[in-house]
């Protein structure tokens, strides 16, 4: 009984006798797992974590099911992935409340693969975030970015950088670079976001178990959405603030980006091999007929091939074309009877911000 008098407004209880289970299960506090890779962070992973402690310790949540409304409060849970840091990274995050795991493998998706396999068991969470150990994200915008999905309206909610930004936050070079691979993410995947790059995010456990990491380096950002949306994952973006880094980037711009583009490709294969084949087909057999246009006109006027380099040239670019057309028809038709992963209903609880 001394639950029952511990809470803040009493008058919002209607207590029944099957109901004080379901009283206690709601008033649990909110469990958050933050999932952190960190590479050589020692002058900013500190400042991250506190920033964390110090926006989420004394935030309060008012939750409700259909017979009580409660406040109840949040507790992290923060795993910090180190990929091999030489400096003081793990001594650091050890030193404040974080549990640090020294990864096996390499790369930035690698480390939250890892990250929120571990966090998943240890801390069985309602809701994992993931975010740098730069410094750049703000822990303040962490509220409004896991909320919706422990109201149950997203299964995934990104940060959007870009209304956000602070002076010297990201090169000119990087802001072109992030805009055409977001571009290009959303007209081939369909993913249909703004900013997909972007590291500060908010995801429902049953969402991250989804996720293989193939793409094991920077590119796992870009996976991580595909795979989302392959399964039907409601992703939504929210404006986050964005700021400066402390320390050295590990982003290497041209080589992440190629391979950032190149992992578009492959998961365009994997997820929409009919566009991918057929406009590979489509764009050898425009070629071939380019190429044939002038030996066929030839060919109308006078019977005679003018050229048959040429000639060979079209029917082999044609057939090559037709060939890679059939190979998505194919590749479609197996991708079509493969059972899909889909995801689990969840059991929402109400919530909202106090
Ligand atoms: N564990 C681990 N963390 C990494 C690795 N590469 C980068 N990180 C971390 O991933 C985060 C994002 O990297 P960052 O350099 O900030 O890239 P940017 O945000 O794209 O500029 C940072 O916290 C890095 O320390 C890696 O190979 N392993
Ligand atoms: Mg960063």
């Amino acid at each position: 009984m001394t639950i029952i008098e511990s809470l803040p407004d009493e008058r919002t209880i209607k207590l029944s006798p099957d109901s004080i289970q379901e009283t206690i299960e709601l008033m649990k506090p909110v469990k958050v797992a933050i999932v952190i890779p960190a590479l050589n962070e020692e002058l900013a992973v500190g400042k991250v974590i506190d920033e964390i402690h110090s926006t989420l310790d004394n935030y309060k949540l008012t939750v409700s099911d259909a017979m009580n409304t409660v406040l109840v409060g949040l507790k992290p849970g923060i795993v910090v992935v180190d990929g091999g840091s030489t400096d003081n990274t793990a001594n650091i995050a050890k030193s404040r409340r974080a549990v640090v795991l020294r990864q096996r493998g390499r790369g930035y998706g690698d480390a939250l693969v890892v990250g929120f396999g571990y966090a998943i068991e240890a801390f069985d969470p309602d809701v994992l975030v993931m975010m740098d150990a730069d410094g750049t994200y703000d822990a303040a915008d962490m509220p409004r970015i896991l909320l919706p999905i422990l109201s149950d309206e997203a299964d995934i909610v990104l940060g959007n950088r870009f209304s956000g930004m602070q002076p010297g936050a990201m090169t000119f070079t990087n802001r072109i670079g992030n805009r055409a691979i977001s571009w290009l993410a959303n007209r081939l995947l369909g993913v249909g976001v703004s900013d997909t790059q972007c590291g500060l995010r908010a995801l429902a456990p049953d969402v991250a178990k989804l996720f293989n990491g193939y793409a094991n380096g920077m590119s796992f950002a870009t996976e991580m959405l595909a795979d989302a949306e392959h399964a039907g994952a409601r992703i939504i973006e929210i404006s986050i603030v964005y700021r400066p880094r402390i320390g050295r980037t590990k982003l290497d711009p041209l080589h992440d980006g190629a391979r950032i583009a190149g992992i578009i490709l492959r998961l365009l294969r994997d997820y929409r091999p009919l566009l991918f084949f057929g406009g590979a087909g489509a764009a050898l057999a425009f070629l071939g007929i380019l190429f044939g246009l002038n030996t066929v006109k030839t060919w109308l006027y006078t019977g005679a091939v003018a050229s048959m380099p040429s000639a060979l040239l079209t029917i082999l670019l044609i057939a090559a074309g037709l060939q890679l057309a059939s190979l998505g028809l194919l590749a479609d038709m197996i991708k079509s009877q493969r059972p899909n992963r889909r995801l689990p209903p969840t059991l929402p609880r109400t919530v909202s911000m106090k």
